[in-house]
């Protein structure tokens, strides 16, 4: 964004301000009138019930009790006084940034909300330790004044220094180094060509996958494989996951196929109880996790659910082990429920930086993978690894997570990305 637009984007980020205090006061009085109404319901049921009215008649407003029921569960759940719950904050830099970055995105001052306002906020802080070695040296070398080759040279060693990865800053040193042969590129003007070339490298592959936002598909049952290696939040991640898919309606369920560490299923089941999904376990000891995931397919389709979330072990006694376990685990799927969507999603630690990238590479190769979800985005300074593992590994990035909240992990979007990661300008 430039200064002007800034400037302009003020008045608006004000409005959006407004619009939503307007629209949580509202929320609170709809709550309130949904549960009137399902007492009014409820009565009614008692009536037809003591009347001995027509059965057909009963089943109907009790349908109608059970929906309404659902309707203020869910008003229930988010206005639940605990760390779910989120509140608008103050009309700040950070509020303002967020409005911004969702205006330049088309969004009207309508269709804003403080759900997206909070993540934004997160997002950005989060990314500040990758931006203060990275932008801000930038923005001090490149100042205002027309890039210089020199000044190329400067942003290629900050990439590398921010996990960009080789690749990448070939690819946007190149790019830039081609324009500025051709004409006199401004301070201004550079960070903006800059944030189009980082967001064409992290959007080549979503493209190349034809899929933008990954969503479970209708009709069908949606398998999501959560995998990586020890320690980066691949539980956390499949909790976060699990309320993002229930709270959009998708029936939900999770399959404990960690059986290697021994409080995996306690700790999973602390999400599921968060995200009110079941999980399907087996508490015995040395359990097969393809016997768990049996189980749940199983549980699934009896259920007729949509998304069935796999947790799976990050440790096992080699690497090997781990791969015949994942496609042990994918046989039993095809077997089981042949036209499944299966969905193998790797989980990286951005802290880890080059070591990730490298893990990434390691699994992409035996692993049959089909997307990336990066976490712990909050607090590192090598954000930039999500680009090397664009460019380097070809996986989309479907979502990510900066934070160890149930609402800290959101679809991937590379405009908001990369916004935050040069947010300074
Ligand atoms: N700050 C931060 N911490 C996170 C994030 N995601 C996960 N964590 C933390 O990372 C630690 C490990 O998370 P787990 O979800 O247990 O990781 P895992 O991959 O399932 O670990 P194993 O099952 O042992 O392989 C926990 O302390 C999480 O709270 C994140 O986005 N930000
Ligand atoms: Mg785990």
């Amino acid at each position: 964004m430039t200064n002007n637009e800034s400037d302009s984007s003020r008045e608006w980020a004000s409005q959006a301000y407004a619009l939503l205090k307007q629209k949580q006061e509202l929320k609170k009085q709809e709550d309130q009138l949904k549960v009137e109404q399902l007492k009014a319901e409820e009565l009614k049921v008692e009536q037809l019930k003591a009347e001995e009215l027509k059965v057909e008649q009963l089943k109907a407003e009790e349908l109608k009790v059970e929906q309404l029921k659902v309707e203020v569960n869910k008003q229930d759940f988010s206005n639940l006084q605990d760390e779910t719950e989120v509140k608008l904050g103050e009309f700040d830099d950070n509020f303002t940034w967020s409005a911004m970055v969702l205006a330049a995105q088309g969004k009207t001052v309508n269709e804003i909300s403080i759900d997206e306002i909070d993540w934004l906020s997160k997002l950005r802080r989060g990314l500040e330790e990758t931006r203060k070695g990275f932008v801000s040296e930038l923005l001090d070398k490149l100042g205002d004044d027309p890039l210089t080759p020199e000044s190329l040279d400067d942003l290629e060693t900050l990439l590398i220094k921010a996990d960009v990865g080789i690749d990448s800053t070939d690819k946007v040193i190149n790019s830039l180094r081609k324009k500025l042969n051709e004409e006199v590129v401004g301070g201004e003007e550079g960070i903006k060509f800059l944030k189009d070339e980082l967001r064409a490298i992290i959007e080549k592959p979503i493209k190349n996958s034809g899929t933008n936002i990954l969503v479970p598909q209708k009709g069908k049952l949606n398998v999501w494989l959560i995998v990586g290696v020890n320690g980066v939040g691949k539980t956390t991640t499949l909790g976060k996951l699990a309320y993002l898919s229930s709270k959009s309606n998708y029936k939900t369920l999770i399959a404990a196929a960690d059986t290697f560490r021994a409080a995996a299923v306690e700790q999973l089941q602390v999400w599921g109880d968060r995200s009110k999904v079941d999980v399907i376990s087996n508490q015995s000891k040395n359990a097969d996790p393809a016997a768990v995931v049996f189980d749940a397919i199983n549980a699934a389709n009896k259920r007729k659910s949509d998304l069935l979330l796999v947790d799976t072990a990050g440790r096992l006694q080699n690497k090997n082990n781990l791969m015949d376990e994942l496609s042990k685990i994918k046989k039993i799927i095809d077997k089981k429920v042949p036209d499944a969507i299966i969905e193998s999603l790797l989980v990286l630690d951005a802290s880890q930086g080059q070591n990730g990238l490298k893990q990434a590479k390691s699994f992409a190769k035996s692993a049959n993978l089909s997307g990336a979800i990066i976490t712990k985005l909050d607090g590192t300074s090598r954000g930039g690894v999500s680009l090397a593992v664009s460019a380097e590994v070809n996986l989309p990035i479907r979502f990510i997570g900066a934070g160890e909240g149930i609402k800290d992990l959101r679809p991937f979007n590379s405009f908001e990305f990369v916004e935050a990661l040069l947010a300074d300008r």
